[in-house]
């Protein structure tokens, strides 16, 4: 089933009725997924096999025996997200392969598709658990013990998938499979689309984080308590959210609040409580953590998640853009799996496709058919290029 087919098959998976994509980790659509990501491995007669994080891979060749180059991305989303984060980069390897079949190209070594589990942090709110584990970067104990909305933890979810989370962990044998990484992904901005390219290459991601924000106060009643009497979070928590606009205009990095939990909740109560994530990036780190100091002074702050700038190969990207055609290599602010492998020793490129809204993380996020299928002939000839590079 070549890409459109493999494309058409996904569309009615996790469809959000609000619209959009809200595909969780371990979620049912999750599931679904898996299998979907399972019939694509066994139609190709690829070997299937799950690591012990909940990451996926499937090879043509035997990585056992020598390091290969694999292709892959993520197939989770976040909440009403768009149809292309992630799952471009899956369906795009397992058609590359096809093309490099269809050619008659044998690469010399194993090639393989890889698929991250909750790469967006979407459920238990550390993005790209799959790879941090695997790398060694996320303690298995903290994963385990991470909650999702209903206060579920990692390890009660996998048991209840099936899965052992005593088996979470830094993962050498499966890192030592991999020889070369690569990410094809689509463009989260326009720069190729103002460029006039379809197809780019990562030069870097910049640093970044997640840090959840705790306003305390005292639940009361709307109508009968004072005005002069009252603790409402919900004040401190508004100051901060304008706080940090004000403070990324001036630095020049980017600061949002998108996710809110308000306690109890109740229309006619003061809240007790208020929680709010803040997602700060930016091309300075300092910058970046500065803003968090300045607009978290006084405030319970906690860092959830904190990937420092990721400066890919640049040798590999400027092989990468040549063979693609001279292809830009352009820095992203989004954050990847192909970024902690890259930050963990592997060489590593991303290979972005053109999106002409330049929106993402929304159903608005869009890639025009052709683009996409450009993509599979760039991913192809990335994966060419990179076993090349692995056999001399
Ligand atoms: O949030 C990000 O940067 C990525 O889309 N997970
Ligand atoms: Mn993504
Ligand atoms: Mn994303």
């Amino acid at each position: 089933m070549g890409f459109d087919g493999m494309w058409s098959a996904l569309t009615g998976v996790g469809t959000d009725p609000g619209g959009g994509y809200t595909r969780e980790a371990w979620s049912g659509a999750d599931l679904e997924l898996r299998e979907w990501f399972r019939q694509e491995a066994e139609r190709r007669g690829l070997d299937l096999r799950g690591d012990r994080n909940g990451n996926l891979w499937a090879w043509w060749g035997d990585p056992d025996t020598r390091p290969g180059v694999v292709a892959g991305s993520h197939l989770d989303s976040v909440r009403q997200g768009g149809a292309y984060d992630g799952p471009l980069g899956v369906v795009s390897a397992f058609a590359a392969i096809d093309l490099l079949r269809e050619r008659g190209v044998t690469p010399g070594v194993p090639v393989g598709v890889a698929c991250f589990t909750e790469e967006e942090g979407a459920r238990f709110g550390v993005p790209c658990l799959g790879s941090r584990l695997l790398t060694g970067v996320l303690e298995p104990d903290r994963a385990r013990g991470l909650t999702d909305d209903d206060g579920d933890t990692l390890a009660e979810v996998l048991k209840r998938a099936g899965r052992d989370p005593a088996a979470l962990g830094r993962d050498p044998e499966t890192l030592g499979h991999i020889g070369a990484f690569v990410e094809l992904h689509v463009e989260q901005g326009r720069a190729l689309d103002g460029l006039g390219s379809a197809i780019g290459v990562a030069a870097s991601i910049w640093p970044h984080g997640r840090w959840r924000l705790d306003f305390r106060g005292r639940a009361d009643h709307a109508g009968t308590s004072r005005l002069a009497d009252r603790e409402d979070p919900m004040l401190p928590f508004a100051n901060a959210v304008l706080a940090a606009r004000t403070a990324a205009e001036r630095a020049g990095v980017v600061a949002t609040v998108g996710k809110v939990r308000v306690s109890p909740g109740s229309a006619n109560a003061v809240p007790g409580h208020v929680a709010a994530w803040l997602d700060v990036r930016g091309e300075d780190e300092r910058a970046v953590r500065d803003l968090v100091a300045e607009v978290g002074a006084g405030v319970e702050v906690a860092c959830e998640s904190w990937t420092p700038e990721v400066l890919f190969d640049p040798a590999i990207a400027a092989r990468l853009s040549a063979a693609l055609g001279d292809a830009p290599v352009i820095p992203t602010a989004a954050g990847h799996d192909a970024g902690i492998l890259a930050s963990a020793g592997a060489p590593t490129a991303m290979v972005f496709v053109r999106n002409p809204t330049g929106i993402s993380h929304s159903p608005e996020e869009y890639a025009e058919p052709a683009d996409c299928h450009a993509g599979v002939v760039a991913l192809a000839d990335a994966v060419k290029e990179l076993a090349d590079g692995l056999l001399v």
